[in-house]
């Protein structure tokens, strides 16, 4: 009898999982019934930008955090899939911090090609899922909001790939309720230009908080405050940028810090990160973590170690990105197609805490980088996924964390070799600061004239 498997969620690791098995079939193999359920009305994940806010069309939470005039916060040559790259896909080598728009527009070409999306039901969120131990079976219900109706189906596998940077974590300060200003978290920021000719802080010194912070610098905020619980992001800010350590308080138009100044301030936005949140999901299989690089658990970063049926993808914090997701769901294939045996559950746990130790002695970038490396490539040993230069890539990020401290706002001038092509990137056409169109189409233009032109 065939199996069925469910994936959950049609973003860069669901779809990462269609095209594993669907490379897999090409070669030959007979591939499980696949069902995915995608609660947005298409694919991408957080690619798949929305204006909305707060609640989407069918009245599920928006999955959306990314805003417009996003790009690529590393280079495109640390995330480029090992069997799809930029050149082929746009046909020309292209620079190396594309804007959203062209990074969605790359994730869907290897799939459209791929030809598996009728395995997608879209605007479907699934809303339970659970384990029978009798059946040895999942049950997942999913509401499909073309039809208005629930529907649950059984399955011998569950691979949950609904991403984690999603629902926003949100603290309270002191004096919120009577500050003047909008106060928003990052998940809900849209567009910079809200924030022309304002004062903003923002809270948080990851990347949201030194992203954000830059979206609005380009598009023209008055000033730039951030604020730090742990450490300061230490970069050389424009003028109008402060660095303060953490918010204590505020009234009407004022915020204090925790070393006694103050400042005026028209709007707060909380780049505080975001939660694991998995309400469909049963205590039994439900991953509870913070933001990490070796999340427990779960045996090579993807098995569920207390019910080895069930898988999540991409749930580590991400240095790499697509390409780790790739790595993650060959692996995940190549167990349910029966290629690669697992191990008893006391070993499973063993090596996953061996990472653990491991990931908590990091102290560095470049170690946090080495340590991610180091497990892509334990995946991508054991399956066919095509092998590539990981040192190359780590190669690249240390590159690109060198050109930030450089230049905070002059980093994505900058290009990079392909570790899959061996082409290195042309420069964009335009500086960053100055390419206020982010379109896909001024991004792919030669020339600032043609960019001009297609805007
Ligand atoms: P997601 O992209 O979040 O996709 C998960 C999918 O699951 C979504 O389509 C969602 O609708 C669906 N889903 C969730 N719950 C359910 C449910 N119950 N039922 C059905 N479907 C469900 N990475 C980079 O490489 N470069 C960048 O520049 C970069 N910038 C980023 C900027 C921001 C603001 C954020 C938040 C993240 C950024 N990332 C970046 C990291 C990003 O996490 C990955 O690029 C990637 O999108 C993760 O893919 P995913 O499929 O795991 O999760
Ligand atoms: P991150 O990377 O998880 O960072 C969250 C930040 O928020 C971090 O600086 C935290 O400080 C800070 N934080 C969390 N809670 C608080 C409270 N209560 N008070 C003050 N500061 C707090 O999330 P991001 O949104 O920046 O990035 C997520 C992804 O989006 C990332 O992969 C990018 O690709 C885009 P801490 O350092 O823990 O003290």
């Amino acid at each position: 009898m065939t199996l069925r498997v469910a994936i959950i969620g049609a973003g860069p690791s669901g779809l990462a999982q269609l095209r594993a098995f669907q490379s897999a079939a090409a070669k030959g193999a007979q591939i499980p019934e696949l069902v995915c359920y995608e609660k947005q009305s298409d694919w991408g994940g957080l690619w798949n930008y929305s204006w909305r806010t707060g609640l989407d069309e069918n009245g599920e939470p928006v999955h959306c955090s990314m805003y417009r005039y996003l790009w690529s916060n590393g280079p495109k040559e640390c995330l480029e899939f090992a069997d799809y790259s930029f050149e082929e896909h746009f046909g020309k080598p292209i620079a190396s911090y594309p804007p959203r728009a062209v990074l969605w527009d790359y994730i869907k070409g290897r799939v459209e090609k791929a030809g598996v999306r009728d395995l997608i039901r879209f605007n479907c969120p699934v809303r339970q899922v659970e384990y029978d131990e009798a059946t040895g079976k999942f049950s997942v219900s999913a509401f499909d909001h073309n039809t208005d109706t629930l529907s649950c189906e059984q399955y011998d596998h569950v691979i949950c790939a609904g991403g984690h940077f999603s629902t926003p974590n949100v603290p309270t300060f002191e004096g919120f309720e009577s500050f003047n200003g909008r106060i928003l978290h990052a998940h809900d920021f849209r567009d910079a230009l809200e924030f022309q000719d304002k004062d903003i802080l923002l809270v948080g010194s990851s990347y949201s908080a030194e992203d954000i912070g830059s979206q609005c610098y380009k598009y023209g905020a008055r000033s730039i405050t951030t604020s730090y619980r742990s450490a300061p992001m230490g970069f050389k800010w424009p003028e109008n940028w402060e660095e303060k350590p953490l918010l204590v308080r505020c009234d009407k138009d004022t915020v204090w810090f925790s070393d006694g100044s103050s400042k005026k301030i028209d709007a707060i936005i909380l780049c505080t990160g975001y939660l694991h949140h998995f309400p469909y999901l049963p205590e039994d299989l439900r991953l509870k973590t913070n933001n990490r690089l070796w999340p427990l658990g779960l045996y090579k970063g993807v098995v569920w170690e207390d019910n080895p049926k069930f898988f999540y993808l991409g749930m580590q914090d991400q240095w790499y990105t697509f390409n780790m997701f790739d790595a993650q769901a060959w692996y995940v294939r190549d167990i349910i197609l029966g290629q690669i045996t697992l191990p008893a559950k006391d070993v499973m746990t063993a090596d996953s805490l061996a990472w653990r130790a491991r990931e908590e002695t990091l102290q560095t970038d470049e170690e946090m980088i080495t340590f991610q490396g180091d497990y892509i490539r334990s995946l991508i040993d054991a399956t066919d996924y095509p092998s590539f230069d990981i040192d190359g890539v780590r190669d690249t990020f240390l590159a690109w964390e060198h050109h930030k401290h450089e230049d905070i706002m002059g980093f994505r001038n900058h290009s990079y070799r392909s570790l899959m092509t061996g082409t290195l990137a042309p420069p964009h056409h335009t500086p960053w600061l100055e390419a206020l169109d982010d379109s896909l189409e001024a991004y792919l233009a030669d020339t600032p004239a043609d960019a001009r032109k297609a805007s």
